[in-house]
């Protein structure tokens, strides 16, 4: 057994237990490792935060956790869910989209999740940077393998903001809206960014990764000060911290049903899914893609294309680009 697995097991061991304390020697029984092994992990646990005392002849008790997210309550939680899911968990690597990639190249299976604490080099679009600070968000990467023409592959960023938009709506409450082509706002402020790579040939996609940066309960002197859009955390939305497994938890299983429908139906009914998170159909916007222009937002094509109508009438596809509304809707 690796170490984070004994690790997760003992956490969820002095969880369960209904007595307070579990000895040593039961933990060693039901991991089948030694007393040096469990009492390595007991202190990689309390160097991130557990308080778990050691008291002679009784054993160990946990007392207090940080905001942790624990592999076998996570498996539990998505058991009925349609793939299996599989949960890796690394405390700091550059960016979990990358750990993801390599997985995958590997033969990691569909449904691999690879979760960070934190992200030394956190990817955004176009060589950008993901801040990404230890404990307080949630920087995850899913492995998929779809059936799908490469040009189909956008269509997945659209599931995954869905996806993010109903988990944060459900567990906070909030009201998220969808922002094209690939971030989340609460009031206007950008509180997610998802990253979707593909390896593909011509005939078909091997893997997509499907990355996700959501600011759980960052505060306000952990964002740099030079954003390109103004940023938040659901904390900071909403006046109060946030459970971060409440969160992945949802989000995998509103993402499980979601590529469940994607796999049957195709692709309208997550463009139209998307479409009621967005408000920006029929505002003016401006448009930074190979060239910059203005106009007003019609919709969203099934490929993923903004549907924009220039000042001259003509209608144009947007296939990729930031795009900003031209009046005061975004601070
Ligand atoms: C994105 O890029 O929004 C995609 C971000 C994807 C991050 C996830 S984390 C898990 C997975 N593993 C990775 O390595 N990446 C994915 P883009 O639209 O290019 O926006 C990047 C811009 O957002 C930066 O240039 C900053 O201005 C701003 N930014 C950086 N960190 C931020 C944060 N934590 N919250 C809000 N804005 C941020």
């Amino acid at each position: 057994m690796a170490g984070s697995e004994t690790r997760s097991e003992i956490l969820h061991l002095l969880q369960q237990s209904d007595r307070g304390y579990v000895s040593g020697g039961e933990l060693c029984r039901a991991l089948g490792v030694s007393r040096a092994a469990v009492w390595k992990q007991i202190e990689q646990l309390r160097q991130v935060g557990y308080v778990i005392e050691a008291v002679p002849s009784r054993g160990y008790c946990l007392t207090s956790s940080p905001d942790h997210i624990d592999r076998v309550t996570l498996k539990q939680a998505l058991a009925d869910c349609r793939l299996d899911w599989d949960p890796c968990f690394v405390e700091n690597i550059p960016s979990t989209n990358a750990y993801a990639a390599e997985l995958a190249e590997k033969g990691g299976r569909e449904g691999t999740v690879v979760l960070a604490e934190q992200q030394s080099a956190g990817k955004g679009r176009l060589g950008r940077h993901w801040t990404s600070p230890p404990g307080v968000n949630l920087y995850v990467s899913m492995v998929l393998r779809p059936s799908i023409p490469p040009r189909d592959a956008p269509q997945l960023t659209f599931l995954s903001s869905v996806a993010v938009a109903r988990a944060v709506k459900e567990v906070t409450g909030l009201e998220p809206k969808v922002k094209w082509p690939n971030d989340i706002l609460i009031a206007g402020k950008k509180v997610a960014g998802l990253l979707n790579e593909m390896s593909a040939e011509t005939e078909g996609v091997h893997h997509v990764i499907l990355g996700i940066g959501l600011n759980v309960n960052m505060t306000q002197e952990q964002f740099p000060e030079d954003l390109r859009y103004p940023a938040t955390s659901l904390a900071l939305a909403a006046g109060r911290s946030f459970p971060r497994q409440a969160l992945l938890v949802a989000l995998l299983r509103h993402l499980d049903a979601l590529y469940g429908l994607y796999q049957h139906e195709g692709a309208a009914p997550i463009v139209s899914a998307w479409e009621s998170w967005f408000d920006l159909v029929g505002e003016r916007i401006e448009v930074a893609s190979d060239e910059t222009f203005q106009g007003t937002v019609l919709g969203l094509a099934e490929d993923g294309a903004l549907l924009v109508r220039r000042d001259n009438g003509c209608s144009e596809r947007v296939l990729a680009g930031d795009v900003r509304p031209v009046v005061g809707r975004y601070p």
